[in-house]
């Protein structure tokens, strides 16, 4: 397997806190690095994910005054999804909005955006909406959240790959609704799951969202590893489940406004896609289709790597893209 560049060292925030985004919510934010170096924002995936310290790593702390925050109901951010958030003010566009008000709140003018997976989706839809304020966009396993990309992932295409970890997927479906509904062609299991996380059934919930986020943890690298270390397992899968259930259930308030069709206002901007070959979370059919369409992209197809960020291919291409736009 490739080796390559190991990420910079474990470094501590130098600043953080929680912004008050309204809603209720109150946004959970840190930086650390150089305080005057350029701005670079990490934008995590799921939704529902959350950052970790080890996503400081991608960056040149010399170079980089480096900010993170956790979206609406997940990570540090308040309130959590686990403890019953409400995801009506939890869409796209909130999102979107909240980048805007933490960029005003730092005093941030320009930044380097940097995501993966649903990170890149919700860069690419930031960057359309504000342009003007990023500098340019490194993006790994590239999701567009189009409908065939959730039918792939949720509704049956990846279980031809993995269709041991698709059995654990199916199990609390056919628990709930029987093997005639489940294995009948027009099975929903996307809002099935919707049912079964918000059943007011705790033990039920919990289940589905071991089951939903086991899928994605195991399906996510070309090799197998250990899953991500979390304090509190239950807590973590519960807010991701429901987090992403709630935004592929609406098809990620994208329909109005598909990424694809609005290149034309990042046209001109630089980007660096970096795509596993075997990733099976998102084909690498993604990334080529936004490559095609963006003539300011470069793209590095990693030729043994799956979805992750840590697969040693895809960090050492991450972190070439992010040492380039180093100032
Ligand atoms: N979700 C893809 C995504 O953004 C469909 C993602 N997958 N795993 C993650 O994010 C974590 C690493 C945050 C668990």
């Amino acid at each position: 397997m490739t080796t390559g560049r190991a990420p910079y060292p474990e470094i501590d925030p130098h600043d953080s806190g929680l912004l008050d985004v309204g809603d209720g919510q109150h946004l959970y934010w840190e930086c650390s690095g150089n305080p005057d170096g350029a701005p670079v924002v990490f934008i995590h995936g799921g939704p529902g994910g959350g950052t970790t310290p080890g996503h400081r790593r991608m960056f040149d702390p010399a170079a980089y005054r480096i900010i993170l925050m956790d979206q609406r109901g997940c990570g540090r951010s308040t309130p959590h999804v686990a403890d019953g958030a409400d995801l009506s003010v939890n869409t796209t566009w909130h999102l979107v909005a909240d980048l805007e008000r933490l960029r005003e709140h730092l005093g941030v003018d320009r930044w380097l955006v940097f995501g993966g997976s649903w990170g890149s989706t919700l860069a690419l839809a930031y960057a359309q909406e504000h342009a003007d304020r990023v500098r340019g966009l490194v993006l790994r396993g590239i999701f567009l959240c189009r409908p065939s990309e959730i039918d792939w992932f949720y509704r049956g295409g990846a279980s031809h790959l993995f269709p041991d970890a698709w059995e654990g997927y199916l199990a609390p479906l056919l628990h709930a609704d029987g093997g005639a509904a489940v294995h009948s062609g027009d099975y929903d299991h996307v809002a099935a799951y919707r049912r079964l996380l918000h059943c007011g059934e705790p033990e039920t919930e919990l289940a589905a969202a071991r089951a939903w986020t086991t899928w994605e943890s195991t399906t996510s690298t070309l090799l197998p590893r250990a899953p991500r270390q979390s304090d509190d397992p239950d807590r973590f899968a519960l807010a991701f489940a429901r987090i992403e259930n709630h935004y592929f259930a609406h098809d990620s308030f994208l329909l109005d406004a598909p990424l694809l069709d609005r290149m034309d206002r990042i046209a001109s901007l630089p980007a660096v896609l970096v795509h596993g070959r075997y990733d099976v979370v998102c084909p690498v059919s993604n990334a080529w289709d936004l490559h095609a369409a963006w003539p300011g992209s470069q793209l590095h197809i990693v030729p043994d790597a799956g979805h992750a960020m840590t697969e040693p291919g895809t960090t050492h291409h991450l972190l070439e893209a992010t040492d380039s736009f180093r100032p």
